[in-house]
C-alpha cells in the first residue's frame, strides 16, 4: 500500500492528525496495535482547552461535544479547609470544556469512514524503516500476514511506549525526565459530582481531585504511593479516603457508587528533543508526558498536530520545506510551557515523601499568595485555559 502520511497510533493525536490531513485532501492511514473496543474503553483525560475544541469544530465533529460537554468557567484549589476559586472566565474571558477523552476518541473514530480515513486495527509488530530517507515505510503483521506501507512521511502518534521515538538514534535524541514518587488512583462512577467545578485538593494525607464527565458521572483521583495496587483499594476504602482529603463542604456532597473503572497512573514529566528526525515526526505522548495535574496531556497532543498538519499540508500543497523544518522547535516551545505549569501545580498540590516543614511552609506561602493576588490567579487561569498557539 502507498500513502502520503503513515500515522502510527489511533489515540487523540493520530486521529486528529488523520482527520486534519484528510480535510485538506491528503492521503493518510492509521495503524493501531489495539482493537477498536480497547481504544474506546480507555478512561483518560477530561478537560479540553480551546486548542482542542477548535480542532473538533474545524473538523465539523463537535456536535456531541457541544450538546453533552460542560463548559467550566472556573476551578478550585483547596488546602485543608481553605478553598481558592480561580475565576477562569472573569480573568481570561474564556473557559475550558469538560468532555472525556474517550468521547473525543469515539467521535473521531465514528467520523473516520465517511471522511475516507482508514484505521487498521490490531496491527502487530509495527516497525519503522528508512526514516532518514525521502521514502520511509512501515511494516506490520495482521492475521498472520505481513504488510508494508510506503509513505512520504511517518507520524509517530503511538504514545509513550510506542516504537516511533525509539526509531530516533541515541546520538540524536535527547530525553529530559522527572519521575514523581507517587501515582494517582482514579475512580469513575455513575454518581453526581460533589461540586459543580473541579477541586484540586492539597491535604496532609495527600492530594485529591474531584472531577466529572457529566452531571451524572464523577471522576475522582487520590495520590497514592507507587507501591500501592488497585486491589489494595476496594471501593469503600477509596471513597472514605477521598472524603477525608476533600474540603468538608465538598466531602459531605460526595455520592458513592460502584466503580465503573479504577486504575493507578504513575506521574512523570518527560520531553524528548527533537520531535522530528528526517521523515519521521513525533506528536503527543510519544514525545512528551506531563503529570495530569495541569490537564495538559491531551491538549498538547492537539497543539502538536495542529502545527504538524499545517506544516505537512504546506509541504504537499506548496512544496514548502520551512514549516516542516520549523515543526519541532515550534511544538517544543509550547510543550515546555505546559511542562512548566504541570510541574509547578504538581509541586504545589502534592505531599512528597521527603518533604520537611520548610517545603510545606513554601506551599502554604504560595497558596496564600495565590489567594491574595489577582495577578497570580490570572497567571494560573491563563495557563489552565491553554497558552495561544
Ligand atoms: P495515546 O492516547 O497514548 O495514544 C497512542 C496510541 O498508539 C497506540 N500504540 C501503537 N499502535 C501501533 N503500534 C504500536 N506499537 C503501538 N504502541 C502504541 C496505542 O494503543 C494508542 O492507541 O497518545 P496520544 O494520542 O498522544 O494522546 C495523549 C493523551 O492520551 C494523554 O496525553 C492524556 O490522556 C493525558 N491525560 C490528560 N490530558 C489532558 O489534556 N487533560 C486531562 O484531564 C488528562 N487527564 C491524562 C489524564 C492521562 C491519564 N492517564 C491514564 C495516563 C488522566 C489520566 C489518569
Ligand atoms: C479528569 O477528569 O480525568 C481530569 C481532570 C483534570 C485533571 C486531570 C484529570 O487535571
Amino acid at each position: 500500500m502507498k500513502t502520503q502520511v503513515a500515522i502510527i497510533g489511533s489515540g487523540p493525536s493520530g486521529l486528529m492528525l488523520g482527520h486534519l490531513l484528510r480535510q485538506a485532501g491528503l492521503d493518510a492511514v492509521i495503524l493501531e496495535r489495539q482493537t477498536e473496543e480497547h481504544v474506546l474503553s480507555r478512561i483518560r483525560a477530561g478537560v479540553l482547552e480551546t486548542v482542542t475544541t477548535d480542532i473538533l469544530e474545524d473538523l465539523d465533529i463537535a456536535d456531541r461535544m457541544n450538546t453533552e460537554g460542560l463548559p467550566h468557567d472556573g476551578f478550585n484549589l483547596a488546602d485543608g479547609e481553605r478553598l481558592i476559586r480561580i475565576d477562569v472566565k472573569g480573568l481570561t474571558d474564556s473557559h475550558v470544556m469538560v468532555y472525556g477523552q474517550t468521547e473525543v476518541t469515539k467521535d473521531l473514530i465514528d467520523a473516520a469512514p465517511s471522511r475516507g480515513l482508514e484505521i487498521i486495527w490490531e496491527a502487530a509488530d509495527v516497525a519503522l524503516h528508512d526514516v532518514e530517507s525521502d521514502a520511509p515505510y512501515v511494516t506490520y503483521k495482521k492475521d498472520g500476514a505481513e504488510y508494508r506501507i510506503d509513505a512520504r512521511f511517518i507520524a509517530g502518534c503511538d504514545g509513550f511506549h510506542g516504537p516511533s521515538r525509539k526509531a530516533v538514534p541515541d546520538a540524536i535524541g535527547r530525553p529530559f525526565e522527572k519521575v514523581y514518587p507517587f501515582g494517582w488512583l482514579g475512580i469513575l462512577a455513575d454518581v453526581p459530582p460533589c461540586n459543580h467545578e473541579l477541586i484540586y485538593a492539597n491535604h496532609e494525607r495527600g492530594f485529591a481531585l474531584a472531577s466529572m464527565r457529566s452531571m451524572s458521572r464523577s471522576r475522582y483521583y487520590i495520590q497514592v504511593p507507587l507501591t500501592e495496587k488497585v486491589e489494595d483499594w476496594p471501593d469503600d476504602k477509596l471513597w472514605d479516603e477521598l472524603c477525608r482529603r476533600l474540603p468538608p463542604e465538598a466531602a459531605k456532597n460526595v455520592a458513592r457508587g460502584p466503580a465503573l473503572e479504577k486504575s493507578i497512573a504513575p506521574l512523570r514529566s518527560y520531553v524528548f528533543e527533537p520531535m522530528r528526525h528526517g521523515s519521521l515526526f513525533l506528536a503527543g505522548d510519544s514525545a512528551h508526558i506531563v503529570p495530569p495535574t495541569g490537564a495538559k496531556g491531551l491538549n498538547l497532543a492537539a497543539s502538536d498536530v495542529r502545527y504538524l498538519s499545517r506544516a505537512l499540508i504546506s509541504w504537499f500543497e506548496k512544496n514548502d520545506n520551512d514549516a516542516v523544518a520549523a515543526y519541532s522547535e515550534q511544538a517544543l516551545a509550547r510543550v515546555w510551557k505546559s511542562e512548566r505549569f504541570s510541574w509547578q501545580l504538581t509541586m504545589l498540590m502534592h505531599r512528597f515523601p521527603d518533604d520537611g516543614p520548610f517545603d510545606r511552609r513554601v506551599q502554604v506561602a504560595e497558596l496564600d499568595y495565590i489567594a491574595s493576588s489577582e495577578a497570580a490567579q490570572r497567571t494560573i487561569a491563563e495557563n489552565y485555559i491553554g497558552l495561544p498557539l
